[in-house]
């Protein structure tokens, strides 16, 4: 027994180290999207107990110490003791790469797909990982650190409920961030709830770090919910919306579930979100052209028994039956094929003709039912085809003109010299005088300029032929080189590398900018998927000491700018053996005071404002509460605080602090300076350290928070800030220094993550619908910063 236990558990370590050395290969990359895949990782286990019948209520929570936790109602992840493995089943589920379905496969019948690398991965990316769960009664708790058990299962107290929490806080030194977002979180959670919309499941996210942020996702109509959402910023064509569901079972005998909803706008586009298992294929697949194909079909079938077409007129394209189009397309499947492992694209060939026959017979026999929807939809596509008739005359006459050709290129640009695609930049720049600053600026090797005149026309309310016809667009598609529409956009002619948006940093400025994103991102949507737009981050701040300049991004940057001033200015002498600090080696010692200024502010901020000295002189408690007078009291374990709860009448908030090795790791670079985290909580001395500013009195300091007061202080005296708010504020040389030289600018890449969500934003913000727009702006107005008016 034992020896199955050792080689079992070496195997296991050996598994989740190969996680950890090559993490994206598990969860695709250690960026945002990586960090909250394993969120999402975790939630699909709750799903999958959803699906399989036990689940209604999924909860998320964001912790204060920036940990998260997923709790569900379902079963509770087995503990008896796996027969081969000799250890509880929950220990194999988190420490052994891929257990995860091989458990109850039934359970597992259209689990996570794409997402699936299972809970283990996310173990062993882990700082710490702990899981609770309740099952016969019981309590379970384990914890593993970065994918290794802290301790055995054990089991404490009494349950009158099943389910399982498990919570989490991602390594640092793997993740380039490890802080949780509320949107990438709930987004996702709204998408899930539409999707399992019809098992009657529940999901809800709550942001600890954020008084009162909670949400609840709960849609009993499923894709009839989504749809509505998605057309809810737009005006609906037909009342009813248009759904079907489908089951049958695959040439294999393997089950399909199809399940779809539409309905058309009066907007231009078409917006279709294919999912297979739960999951986005941003590229499609064997299911949306199944859909695209039966669609086609029984419009078709019933304009012509409709007698609707007109001989002498051209019946409109598949493309013309989807102006206009709102629709999700859902399917499960057994054994979902995808193109490639990055690609997110169907495969499997037996799912186009079920989709396409079960869309043609539903959807036609819909249409026969409901011949008015099916009028005024054919209708929309007639006026769709003379549309794409008109913009092609259009294309036709402004290529003509040379507007549109590539090789022929606007009078306002100023091109850059280099040919090779991969090192060149074009900025686009708000209006003539800082297109002319930047023309003396650039690098004319690499940079090109093209400034344009005033807002260029919102393209989210306008169609195809309007839009050719505005001059700053035209000059725009010329200048890229693209081409541009359906059939003609070809991003192998695009002249540069990086397309950066360079606006002021005022209003009229992100005004402009959202003009021109809005345009890239409805008409030519692969330079943002491909990496390719790019919006420049002009200083907000000049800090001017002593005649000497710098360029200051953003508020953060300016503390940190007058912190580094703040050394320049003081020397700090080490009272125990008189040493000193001062110059670069105080600028050094400044920032690292200033992050530990802010795990101080944000223990404070988390836990009843126990700081951070607090928390090292009372020998780093695991868990705080306050009693009914305000009083703080801390503990070093669970038991010790049960015992003196039991002593009182009543429970306070008790806060679980997970700090510990995010402390440590913050204190540690102390050792560099000669310093340690007794200097952090000094020993009642008033003089530990002494401070001294040229040409005035030294002042003792009994710590190092007291330290990095003084600097702050000392940089804020005889320090001019200046705001900048335009670009012609500066000159050519301020500009190349501070927003275009590569090894002194920021640039900010331009992602597209979320295209449900990206749809909804632009709609919501560009398009026609006011109230849509009116309702976003009373919720997010109290969280507008900067604002320059
Ligand atoms: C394996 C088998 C069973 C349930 C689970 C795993 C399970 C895993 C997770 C992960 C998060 N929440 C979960 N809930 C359940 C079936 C157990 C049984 O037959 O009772």
């Amino acid at each position: 027994m034992s020896q199955t236990y050792d080689s079992s558990s070496i195997q296991v370590l050996e598994g989740l180290e190969a996680v950890r050395k090559r993490p994206a290969m598990y969860i695709g990359d250690t960026s945002v999207r990586g960090l909250h895949h394993c969120v999402f990782e975790v939630i699909d286990n709750s799903v999958d107990e959803a699906l399989a019948g036990y689940c209604t209520e999924i909860l998320v929570t964001i912790r204060r110490d920036g940990s998260v936790s997923v709790t569900d109602d379902g079963r509770g992840i087995p503990v008896d003791v796996h027969p081969t493995e000799g250890v509880p089943a929950v220990e194999v589920i988190l420490c052994k790469l891929h257990a995860g379905g091989k458990f109850d496969k039934d359970s597992y019948k259209v689990s996570g797909g794409l997402h699936g690398v299972g809970v283990s991965c996310v173990n062993a990316l882990a700082e710490w990982l702990e899981v609770e769960i309740h099952r016969d009664a019981k309590i379970y708790r384990q914890t593993f650190k970065r994918g290794v058990k802290a301790n055995e299962l054990e089991a404490s107290g009494t349950t009158d409920h099943t389910g399982t929490t498990i919570t989490f806080k991602a390594d640092e030194t793997i993740f380039e961030t490890v802080e949780f977002s509320f949107e990438i979180l709930s987004n996702r959670m709204r998408e899930m709830a539409f999707l399992m919309g019809r098992s009657g499941l529940t999901l809800t996210i709550t942001d600890e770090r954020k008084e009162g942020r909670s949400e609840t996702f709960c849609y009993p109509n499923g894709l009839v919910d989504f749809i509505e959402f998605v057309n809810g910023t737009k005006e609906p064509l037909h009342n009813e919306i248009i759904s079907l569901e489908a089951r049958m079972d695959d040439a294999a005998g393997a089950p399909v579930e199809i399940d779809i909803a539409l309905q058309y706008n009066g907007a231009y586009r078409e917006d279709i979100y294919a999912f297979v298992n739960n999951i986005n294929t941003t590229e499609g697949g064997t299911h949306l052209s199944g859909f695209r194909s039966g669609l086609t079909r029984a419009l078709n079938t019933f304009a012509k028994k409709a007698n609707i077409f007109k001989p002498n007129e051209t019946p409109p394209s598949g493309e013309d039956f989807r102006e206009g189009l709102a629709a999700i397309i859902s399917v499960k499947l057994a054994d979902p094929q995808f193109e490639s492992q990055t690609k997110i694209k169907l495969g499997n060939r037996e799912v186009e003709g079920l989709v396409a026959s079960a869309v043609h017979d539903k959807i036609g026999t819909f249409f026969e039912e409901n011949p008015n929807v099916g009028k005024t939809i054919v209708g929309k596509a007639l006026l769709a085809a003379r549309a794409r008739e008109a913009a092609r005359r259009q294309r036709d006459l402004v290529r003509r003109k040379g507007a549109l050709a590539s090789g022929n290129l606007p009078g306002k640009l100023a091109d850059c010299q280099s040919k090779l695609r991969d090192e060149t930049e074009l900025y686009v720049v708000e209006g003539d005088s800082a297109g002319g600053t930047a023309k003396m600026a650039r690098d004319r090797h690499y940079q090109a300029i093209l400034p344009l005149r005033g807002k260029i026309l919102n393209v989210e309310k306008a169609r195809l032929d309007k839009m050719l016809n505005h001059e700053e667009i035209q000059v725009l598609i010329q200048a890229l080189g693209t081409g541009f529409g359906e059939g003609d956009f070809d991003l192998e002619k695009l002249r540069y590398g990086k397309i950066i948006i360079m606006t002021d940093a005022d209003v009229d400025g992100s005004h402009i900018r959202t003009l021109l994103l809005t345009f890239l991102f409805r008409q030519m949507p692969e330079l943002v998927r491909q990496g390719h737009v790019y919006i420049a981050a002009p200083p907000l701040y000049k800090v001017t000491h002593k005649r000497k300049q710098r360029y200051v991004i953003d508020e953060r940057e300016l503390r940190r700018a007058l912190l580094t001033i703040g050394a320049e200015r003081l020397t700090l002498t080490v009272s125990a053996d008189g040493r000193t600090i001062a110059g670069e080696e105080l600028g050094g010692l400044a920032k690292l005071l200033a992050r530990l200024g802010s795990v101080d502010a944000r223990l404070r901020d988390s836990y009843a404002d126990l700081g951070l000295s607090e928390y090292l002189t009372g020998g780093r408690p695991r868990f705080v509460t306050v009693d009914e007078t305000g009083t703080r009291h801390t503990f070093p374990d669970r038991a010790s605080m049960q015992t003196w709860f039991d002593g009182e009448r009543i429970e306070p908030r008790v806060y679980e602090i997970h700090e510990d090795e995010a402390i440590t790791n913050a204190c540690e670079p102390l050792a560099l300076f000669g310093l340690g985290e007794q200097d952090i909580t000094g020993d009642g001395r008033a003089d530990r350290f002494v401070v001294q500013m040229d040409g005035q009195e030294p002042a003792g300091q009994a710590d190092l928070m007291a330290v990095l007061e003084s600097l702050r202080q000392a940089g804020e005296a005889d320090v001019d800030i200046q705001r900048y708010k335009g670009l012609g504020e500066m000159n050519a040389d301020q500009l190349w220094e501070s927003t275009m030289n590569p090894e002194t600018r920021t640039l900010h890449l331009v992602k597209l993550e979320d295209e449900v969500e990206a749809d909804h934003l632009f709609s919501v913000l560009m398009g026609p619908g006011v109230e849509p727009r009116r309702a976003f702006i009373e919720r997010h107005a109290l969280e507008v910063r900067n604002l320059d008016i």
